[in-house]
């Protein structure tokens, strides 16, 4: 089934130059760009998107970590999105991360791990929306 979901090159990506690297091996892995933007998160705003993580210990680091350096959200489609995205990323904790995934290659810990991915085909949706308008999200044709 074709999914979306919502990845983001979080600021450790950005501060290590890896930008490129990473959506070279995301489109190598057959996802299509949606949409894509360069932002800054408030505090506000990645306290809002990890709302589900409140309350948790490494919840106040990680909207630190979040909101200390620009990001890069992209909406990607492609069959299958959810689950082939996070084969390609690799288990949250880098210790953990199968050997060639992106978090493996490129992560320093479990809260600075690269990139995000959303969890489930309809969070997918909710959180493309946090960050895009549908008039963003421009298809081949
Ligand atoms: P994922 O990003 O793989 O979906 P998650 O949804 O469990 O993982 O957590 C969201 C982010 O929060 C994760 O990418 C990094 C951070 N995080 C999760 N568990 C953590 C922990 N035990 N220590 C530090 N950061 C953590
Ligand atoms: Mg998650």
């Amino acid at each position: 089934m074709i999914e979306r979901t919502l990845a983001i090159l979080k600021p450790d990506c950005v501060r290590k130059n890896l930008t490129g690297e990473v959506i070279a091996r995301i489109e190598k892995a057959g996802f299509k760009i949606l949409g894509m933007k360069k932002i800054k998160l408030t505090k506000e705003t990645a306290g809002g998107f990890y709302a589900v993580h409140k309350g948790k210990p490494f919840y106040e680091g990680l909207v630190e970590f979040m909101s200390s350096a620009p990001c890069v959200p992209i909406a990607l489609e492609k069959d299958n999105a959810i689950a082939d995205y996070r084969t390609l990323i690799g288990a949250t904790d880098p210790k953990d991360a199968a050997p060639g995934t992106i978090r493996k290659l490129f992560a320093d810990n479990k809260g600075e791990n690269i990139v995000h991915g959303s969890d489930s085909p309809e969070n997918g949706k909710i959180e493309i929306g946090y960050f895009f308008s549908e008039k963003e999200l421009i298809e081949l044709g």
